[in-house]
């Protein structure tokens, strides 16, 4: 089977230097209503915008901002929230912020974007959020997880999306922590295959048993840290599987990182557990200064942490066969 080749094309430039020089955001999503999907990016100070795809090839891809930002972490994502047919944009602070956020899209009035807080919750940084049916009633929730509290926390999306913060938010787990790190990754899927949507958070998986406010708590990942997940039918078999990548490791001074691995439910042994020795060096991570686990890592490790950052360029860890 020919290999395809692959054609580059530049959408366009987010310039965000900045005290904190960082695009944390990007995802697609059809803001203009116009049946093409666009582009939108963020910072994590400076701004905010998105690109509209022009339909042609050749054709520039225009800038639009969204607004001015400060503490955008990483796992925002597009939705339509208010349900006027326009995606709006939800945003999770970092580690200097308590609140969850939405932007609401403003449309071809050309307004600007409003942001509203969502949430605010007792810890900050929010690393993943995600939109979904979670409790079978097809009433759609948004959940976040919580880095500062380790906690998982969800909120069906009130009549009035515009009140702020939105009522009915609950816990669903806290001590969200593996390895001494707190958990990252979340995703919302049928993992049981009942035909009603679970939520994957970190090496968890959570199935909601009723109300009020009832979940099982499964682990099916450990030893896995700072993961991104997703899940896909990998094998093929007309069920979704799990797939983990180490994230963020080296940004918590952790020496290992990079194990990748898929998992499949229903077997009662994980699919795939990466079987590699840890890395011995972590790749240099510019932003780890700015979080504050390493930091409190450094203070009690310097020398080893200077090393390991030192040290790059490895080959990535081999993925055990299913
Ligand atoms: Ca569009
Ligand atoms: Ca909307
Ligand atoms: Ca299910
Ligand atoms: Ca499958």
């Amino acid at each position: 089977m020919p290999v395809p080749a692959y054609e580059r094309v530049v959408i366009g430039e987010l310039d965000n230097s900045t005290a904190c020089s960082m695009n944390t955001l990007i995802s697609v999503a059809d803001l203009d209503a116009d049946g093409r999907p666009d582009v939108f990016v963020s910072g994590r100070d400076g701004l905010m915008a998105w690109f509209r795809n022009p339909g042609e090839p050749g054709q520039a891809w225009t800038r639009q901002q969204i607004g001015e930002v400060s503490c955008i972490e990483c796992g925002g994502m597009a939705f339509d929230l208010d349900g006027d047919g326009l995606p709006d944009v939800l945003t999770g602070g970092d580690w200097r912020s308590d609140e969850v956020a939405w932007w609401r899209n403003p449309g071809h009035s050309g307004g600007r974007w409003e942001r509203r807080v969502l949430f605010r919750t007792p810890g900050k940084q929010f690393h993943d959020i995600a939109v979904g049916d979670i409790t079978g009633d097809g009433r759609v929730s948004v959940v976040f997880g919580n880095q500062g509290s380790a906690s998982l926390f969800w909120a069906p999306i009130p009549e009035d999306p515009t009140v702020s913060p939105w009522p009915d938010v609950q816990r669903i787990a806290d001590g969200l922590i593996e390895d001494g790190l707190p958990e990252e990754g979340l995703c919302i899927a049928d993992i049981d295959g009942d035909g009603r949507n679970e939520i994957v958070a970190g090496t968890r998986w959570f199935r909601y048993v009723g109300a009020p406010n009832v979940w099982e708590a499964h682990n099916f990942a450990s030893g896995y840290v700072t993961t991104v997940i997703a899940v896909a039918d990998v094998d093929g078999d007309g069920r979704p599987e799990t797939v983990l990548s180490e994230g963020d490791p080296c940004i918590y001074g952790h020496p290992e990182g990079g194990k990748l691995g898929w998992f499949k439910p229903g077997t009662g042994h994980p699919g795939s557990v990466d079987r590699a020795p840890p890395r011995r060096g972590a790749a240099r991570c510019p932003f780890a200064a700015g979080r504050r686990p390493l930091r409190r890592r450094a203070q009690r490790h310097p020398r080893r942490r200077d090393r390991r950052c030192e040290q790059a360029g490895r080959e990535p860890a081999a993925l055990a066969p299913v």
